[in-house]
């Protein structure tokens, strides 16, 4: 982890400078209304941000480093400590979400039922994960009860990761109730990952559940930096660093808009995205295939092997630079993997010496969803590789332009790089919508109508093909953006909606910072 994440979490005082302007009301506010509903002030207050990834779509189940910022929404959670009592009440400041209240058991496992959607299963799954990590490393959990108030306002289901958030508040305000005092962001992180799986309803089905590379929405939430994207590599191991944002004038601000279009999401959504990991996964062995690499190594990626692997093969014992190496898999990707207009079972069977049954049951047939493999007969290996090598180096030239604009920072009224910047989120977004599919009619209207209005750069985030879209905008074109967007899309796709609607569904914000506690006395 780089050094400028500290490690250990910092205990802060409440109100640190970003909060105090913006949020303050809103802190005092949770604040009293804790004193009102308990009778007695918090202790501290928990704070996790959500998160959106700016640009390394569809990458990092292939073990590419992504780029994600933490965003300014939040999830707080305000806690009195009662020593010496095992219970626990929660309350949110939204009458939606009913008190609760529930013991933790001294010993054994904290019961949550997944099949229930129920709001405070999130705080459980996070203290359930609290007390592992406790009781893993050999500590006795302190036996104490908490009295809670929680206020979050990361938008659920618009692509944010308002679980993340939740959840790694949580774990956080139960470590800190629970333990000797000290947290670990890298814990914290881990734990957090795991915690989330304990709810079950967000990445049902994915298939990167389970693995190692599902911790970019904890990562981005648990150590954002203000003012800096997060560069999050996963192999060898797990690595975060932050990347500053040039000052410019006016201000460069990210809008996150949401198509509303969602059914896809867990429907199609969810086979198309198992399929896509299935034909990067037979891309990458063919290619080590072809290029006699023999067998990759099967740790790597969601089934066991990925791009990185194969990487490391192709490169072994060479000290290139990520961007280099990548070009030259583009490179073999475009000669060795020809067929545009994809590859059949036999065909691929034939190629890695294995039946076709054999192929299906080594590749296929590790999902929940095992409907996408078997429902499509041509697999596009050469676009889907294309654009996840593509992509990688996209983010590789991001970075770069953003460490360059730091050290040698430009004149704050030149435009270069936001404009370099947003040609390669707009690149990212050609690549999703053609190489990979993974766009929609309504995800590529938001991002040209952005365009159109001012954005420097417009793309899909998370998986596609309906949610989240992310704009890089010049803060003096933020209103003319989002009247385009209200006029051209909104409206015209949902004539009638409500002006609060369409609000609800923009959220703008620059990156902030991560994951922090705030003593109150
Ligand atoms: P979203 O749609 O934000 O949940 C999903 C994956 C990410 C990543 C992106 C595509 C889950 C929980 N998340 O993101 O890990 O693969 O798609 O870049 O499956
Ligand atoms: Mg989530």
């Amino acid at each position: 982890m780089s050094e400028r994440v500290p490690e250990v979490l910092a205990i802060e005082e409440i109100y640190p400078p970003e909060f105090r302007a913006a949020q303050k009301k809103r802190w005092e506010h949770l604040l009293a209304m804790f004193e009102e509903s308990y009778g007695a002030p918090a202790d501290y207050v928990a704070r996790s941000p959500g998160r959106v990834n700016i640009i390394g779509e569809h990458i990092d189940y292939m073990l590419f480093p992504v780029l994600p910022m933490a965003v300014s929404s939040d999830f707080l959670i305000a806690v009195h400590v009662i020593p010496n009592a095992n219970t626990i009440k929660i309350a949110n400041l939204l009458e939606e979400y009913p008190r609760r209240e529930f013991q933790v058991p001294t010993e054994g496992e904290l019961e949550i039922d997944a099949t229930q959607l129920e709001w405070s299963n999130y705080f459980k799954s996070g203290l359930r994960g609290a007390l592992e990590l406790l009781r893993g490393k050999g500590l006795s959990p302190k036996n104490n009860g908490m009295e809670i108030l929680a206020d979050g306002n990361v938008p659920s289901g618009a692509g944010l990761s308002s679980s993340a958030a939740f959840t790694c508040a949580s774990a956080l305000a139960s470590l800190v109730a629970m333990g000797d005092g000290t947290v670990n962001r890298r814990e914290l992180v881990n734990l957090a990952v795991v915690s989330e799986r304990y709810v079950g309803v967000n990445s049902g089905g994915r298939a990167n559940d389970n693995l190692a590379v599902d911790r970019m929405d904890q990562s981005a939430s648990v150590l954002g930096v203000q003012d800096s994207a997060l560069y999050i590599s996963f192999h060898p191991i797990l690595d975060a660093t932050p990347v500053a944002f040039p000052e410019t004038t006016p201000e460069l601000t990210f809008i996150i808009a949401d198509t509303l279009v969602t059914a896809d999401k867990h429907t199609t959504g969810q086979i198309n995205y198992n399929l896509r990991v299935v034909e990067c996964t037979l891309a990458a062995q063919i290619l080590a295939k072809k290029l006699n690499l023999g067998q990759l190594p099967r740790d790597a990626g969601p089934l066991g092997n990925s791009f990185a692997g194969l990487m490391d093969k192709y490169f072994f014992g060479k000290d290139l630079p990520l961007d280099k190496k990548l070009e030259g898999l583009i490179e073999v990707t475009k000669k060795h993997l020809d067929k545009g207009e994809g590859y059949t079972r036999e065909e691929m069977a034939e190629t890695l010496d294995l039946s076709v049954g054999e192929l299906v049951q080594s590749c296929m047939v590790k999902f929940p969803s095992k409907l996408a493999p078997v429902l499509a007969d041509h697999f596009q290996l050469r676009s889907r590789a294309l654009h996840v090598l593509q992509e990688a180096h996209r983010v590789v030239a991001f970075k770069t332009l953003l460490d360059s604009s730091t050290t040698s920072p430009p004149d704050p009224t030149d435009i270069k790089i936001p404009i370099q910047l947003g040609a390669i989120m707009n690149d990212s977004h050609e690549s999703c919508k053609s190489l990979y599919n993974c766009s929609c009619p309504e995800l590529d209207k938001l991002c040209e109508i952005a365009r159109s209005a001012g954005s420097y750069g417009s793309r899909l985030t998370g998986a596609g093909w309906g949610g989240c879209s992310v704009h890089l905008v010049p803060q003096d074109k933020v209103h003319v953006v989002k009247e385009a967007w209200r006029r051209e899309y909104y409206e015209r796709k949902f004539p009638g909606i409500a002006r609060e609607k369409v609000e609800s569904a923009i959220v703008v914000s620059k990156p902030g910072s991560g994951t922090v506690l705030f003593r109150v006395r």
